[in-house]
């Protein structure tokens, strides 16, 4: 890594393998604008992994566990000021201010960029400028895409190699003229001559900033999660679901299963891909590994990714997805044997925590893996931790939103399409938000406006995912409210439009559109526990949609805005859950569901700009059975 300097800047020094002028250009032009000690290309291998990891046990940023208990896995704790993302300073800097619409925040490009200009000169003085080139997606898939990623963190280099295909690779696929989206990434923490440096640098100033039509990313100041991982939510998200909108393709926020039926007379059972949006916190990583309870033997549940899908149509008019990530970054509290086993299983070896605690054996441990918590721990802050102390204060051992980076390969149920160039065919939509109130167990929309409409609408309590309030409903369509790139209305009618093609392309090829399904798994009781048992026993609602899908074999009412199952229609074998437990999660309350369109009302207002014409009529009819 000991790069020469020529006259006080960095030498690019691109390997052999890197073939284009316009990467190595711009990696000049960033470097002479940061100002980095020197520039580090990562080539994506082990031997450089382990490098990088052992540098930052040295440099303290992170500690090596156990080597027996937890092989070749790491545990970093963050400053207590950057443990999420951070909403209220992600912006998309359009060239006009209606393209981000009113469920972003928007600064004018021009004076985005001087201010960044100001925020980036000489950020990265006293640091190494690693460059990450990596892939969204299998390596030279037509529905993947490259970006290369400058950051001044090693964690981000070592997390990106997990979270994505990285390295040398990606250089072969881009070749002399491939397309990239530029991400420059920094910690926003200079250092002088001799200054030493601490655990985890940051900045209290911080930007995370898209340019929508150049398709470019700039972030400063955090090196935590989303805010600095940018193939992450930035691109595979933000500027993905602008380039969906612009080319007739899909970026959005949902993991992908594959669920298979028993096996009849030596034949295997039916299979059929799903796509479910949650927004962050809220179980995509259990749902995507999802066990099958007692009484589904011979049902399997297959993952093909856990956070994000990019879906587009295919000649036949079927959706097509991938995961473009290669990696799962989970969150680690309320991750136990039970409630996913297989990631447990995954996150065995080779994986980095972040801000979970430390046992005295030098393994991790986290709020929710067992029932008893150590006797004692090093918390996430690095304060000493006992079960007595915790009853005191509150404090957590782990930090709510503490973490696993662990790639996907390591997980045991993995879908033998996962990496699959073409993708899998997506059968349904499922979109669920986090209520303790009003929304039923299930509905199944009764056409794709109706589902679109309640993709749309849907609420979601706030977690530690983000900074801000917890426990608080507020919109968040599509779980997309943080990161759909540009106008939301326009993101509606863009799904509107998929849709229309989709059933004129379908036609011609008797294939049907997917259908769509809003679920939430989060009602609670008088005593405030949930009252269905989730995990697992989600395969329950599962099993009746697939029946839907076969053919309606499986029955279902129609309520107020689409098709629930009655207490007879889901499978019951292996647990105990009376009618009268069905009928609390089902229930649908007149007056709560007043309440509830007066707040599709005042988003609707929010989002008028734009906003489809179908979506109003959907609400019209609801509003008029709801008064009937
Ligand atoms: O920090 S991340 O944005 O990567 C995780 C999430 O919020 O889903
Ligand atoms: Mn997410």
């Amino acid at each position: 890594m000991n790069q020469p300097r020529m006259g006080g800047i960095a030498a690019v020094n691109a390997p052999a393998y890197v073939k284009q002028q316009k990467l190595i250009s711009w990696v000049a032009e960033v470097a002479a604008l940061t100002k980095p000690d020197q520039i580090y290309w990562c080539d994506g291998s082990q031997a450089e992994y382990d490098r990088l990891c052992s540098d930052m046990v040295a440099a303290g940023t992170m500690k090596k566990l156990n080597q027996e208990k937890r092989p070749n896995s790491y545990l970093a704790c963050s400053d207590p000021s950057d443990v999420a993302r951070v909403e209220d300073r992600t912006f998309i800097c359009s060239a006009k201010k209606e393209d981000a619409g009113p469920t972003n925040n928007w600064t004018d490009p021009a004076e985005m960029r001087h201010t960044l200009h100001g925020l980036f000169d000489g950020c990265m003085r006293g640091r190494t400028m690693y460059v990450v080139p990596f892939s969204m997606g299998p390596l030279g898939s037509p529905i993947a895409h490259i970006g290369v990623e400058l950051s001044d963190s090693p964690y981000v280099a070592v997390n990106m190699r997990i979270m994505t295909r990285m390295g040398k690779a990606v250089c072969d696929v881009l070749g002399s003229d491939g397309e990239f989206v530029p991400c420059v990434h920094s910690v926003g923490a200079p250092l002088a001559a001799g200054q030493k440096d601490v655990a985890w640098p940051c900045n209290p100033t911080k930007y995370i900033v898209h340019y929508p039509e150049t398709r470019e990313i700039w972030s400063y100041g955090s090196g935590y999660g989303g805010n600095a991982l940018l193939g992450k939510k930035c691109f595979a998200l933000r500027i993905a679901s602008t380039m969906g909108r612009d080319q007739g393709w899909l970026a959005e926020h949902m993991l992908i299963l594959g669920v298979e039926a028993p096996a009849v007379n030596g034949k295997p059972g039916k299979k059929h891909y799903v796509a479910a949006a949650f927004p962050s916190a809220c179980g995509k990583t259990n749902f995507a590994m999802l066990i099958p309870p007692a009484g589904f033997e011979g049902w399997k549940v297959t993952t093909i990714g856990d956070d994000i899908a990019w879906i587009k149509p295919g000649a036949d008019g079927r959706l097509y997805a991938i995961n473009p990530e290669a990696g799962y970054f989970g969150v680690a509290p309320g991750t136990n044997d039970k409630t996913n086993r297989n990631c447990m299983a995954s996150m065995r070896d080779n994986t980095i925590f972040t801000n979970v605690a430390l046992t005295d054996d030098g393994d991790v441990w986290w709020e929710g893996m067992s029932s008893t918590a150590p006797e004692h721990l090093i918390d996430w802050q690095g304060k000493d931790w006992t079960p007595a102390i915790a009853k005191e204060t509150g404090a957590k051992a782990a930090h709510p939103n503490s973490r696993f980076t662990v790639a996907a390969t390591q997980n045991p149920v993995i879908d033998a399409a996962w990496d699959d160039p073409a993708g899998v065919p997506i059968s349904a939509f499922i979109f669920g938000g986090r209520r303790s109130t009003t929304v039923p167990l299930v509905t199944e929309a009764r056409n794709w406006v109706e589902g679109v409409y309640m993709a749309a609408t849907m609420g979601s309590e706030t977690t530690a995912a983000a900074v801000g309030q917890q426990g608080v409903v507020r919109r968040d369509p599509f779980a997309m409210l943080p990161f759909t790139g540009y106008n939301m209305s326009d993101y509606f009618q863009h799904w509107l439009t998929m849709g229309e093609k989709l059933a004129a392309l379908g036609k011609q090829n008797n294939v049907e559109l997917p259908k769509i399904f809003c679920v939430n798994w989060f009602r609670t009781g008088a005593d405030g526990k949930f009252v269905w048992p989730g995990f697992g026993d989600n395969m329950r609602v599962l099993k009746w949609m697939l029946d839907r899908l076969e053919g309606g074999q499986t029955g279902g009412v129609e309520h107020l805005f689409g098709v629930t199952p009655r207490y007879a229609d889901l499978s019951w074998e292996g647990l105990n859950f009376s009618e009268e437990q069905f009928d609390r999660i089902t229930a649908i309350d007149k007056a709560a569901w007043k309440a509830e369109t007066a707040l599709h009302t005042e988003l609707f207002d929010k989002l008028k700009y734009h906003l489809p014409q179908e979506l109003a009529e959907v609400k019209l009819a609801l509003e008029k059975q709801l008064a009937d």
